[in-house]
């Protein structure tokens, strides 16, 4: 297969926007440190993600594919007929043939950062349903979403799995969907998965699993900064830590630094104390009408939810107001 099977738009322009060396060494100078979870997606960290999506304790997942199965005839009823389907983060795409196969979809688009994991999935989408118009844009879409030339916005149906909306701030979600909303015309369905708030000794097995998974993907974050910006940092000097925080409802994940040691770039030079963190990640929980208030605050009125019968996980049906 080549790359013409597929409409390729690039939309990762730098324009305006600071750079990831920037971006990281901004995070690194704060206090507490912190680094963009986006950056945790090259190639072998979506690699680690999709075996991630696959470990017994990370039931998100198989808990939302299973939603998805039973409410299929209901979401294609709700979608309508030759849809545009929308799909943001779609890495591996593989929940999205479940909606290919039941929906009355036209054309897809695939919206992700990492662009090489995006070509070949969107490839493979190509050559499985030959009948698919299939669009795949490279972009950072946590800074805004736009509809490339040659999608029809007429019926739009937008796929956001994962409970990636999760690794927002409530508030920076908030903005999120209003931003995404602007570019979607008035009616327009959204598909979203949340992870919902439950015990916190399931949610923190999520994401400290046996095999150590989570941990090396949070650890290649480090290995990227080494190759990518020339770090002189070490896997070694780190260690995995994830846990809930309950006042602020979500699972934080962290690099600690095992020990103290002072980090270089060029000029620049970043000090760790002992046990001082990158913080890396944020997953918010949410209840359903937590969420629900969330999305109507940015102009999405909820119009079906469905959830598993051990209350695990959400996907929720919005359309999009004129406001
Ligand atoms: C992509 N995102 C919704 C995942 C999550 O659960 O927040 C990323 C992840 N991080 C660690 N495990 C999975």
């Amino acid at each position: 297969m080549n790359i013409a099977e597929i409409h390729f738009h690039n939309q990762l322009s730098e324009d305006n926007f600071p750079t990831m060396a920037q971006e990281v060494i901004a995070g690194l100078s704060s206090r507490p440190k912190y680094c963009s979870p986006k950056y945790l997606y090259d190639q072998k960290g979506s690699e680690l993600f999709e075996k991630i999506c696959e470990l017994p304790e990370y039931y998100p997942t198989r808990t939302e594919e299973a939603i998805l199965r039973q409410a299929m005839p209901e979401i294609a009823e709700l979608a309508g007929k030759d849809a545009t389907l929308v799909e943001l983060g779609s890495g591996a795409s593989r929940k999205v043939r479940l909606l290919l196969e039941s929906l009355s979809v036209r054309c897809y688009l695939g919206v992700d950062i990492s662009r090489d994991f995006l070509v070949s999935s969107t490839r493979r989408l190509a050559a499985d349903y030959p009948w698919l118009e299939v669009h795949a844009a490279c972009a950072d879409f946590t800074r805004g979403v736009a509809l490339p030339e040659g999608i029809s916005p007429k019926r739009l149906v937008t796929f956001f799995p994962g409970s990636s909306i999760g690794n927002f701030t409530p508030e920076a979600a908030e903005r999120f969907l209003i931003s995404l909303r602007r570019c979607l015309p008035t009616g327009s369905g959204l598909l979203v998965g949340v992870d919902l708030l439950k015990d916190h000794a399931i949610l923190e097995s999520a994401y400290n699993d046996a095999d150590g998974i989570t941990a090396e993907f949070n650890l290649n974050l480090l290995d990227r900064l080494r190759k990518e910006l020339g770090f002189d940092i070490e896997r070694e000097g780190f260690s995995h830590r994830a846990f809930f925080n309950e006042r602020q409802s979500r699972i934080e994940m962290h690099l600690d630094s095992r020990d103290f040691q002072v980090l270089s770039l060029n000029t620049k030079s970043i000090r760790f104390r002992k046990g001082e963190s990158i913080h890396t990640e944020n997953s918010y929980k949410y209840s359903i009408p937590g969420f629900q208030r969330l999305a109507g605050r940015a102009g999405f009125s909820s119009r079906r939810v469905w959830f598993d019968d051990d209350g695990l996980f959400s996907i929720h049906y919005l359309i999009s107001s004129s406001r």
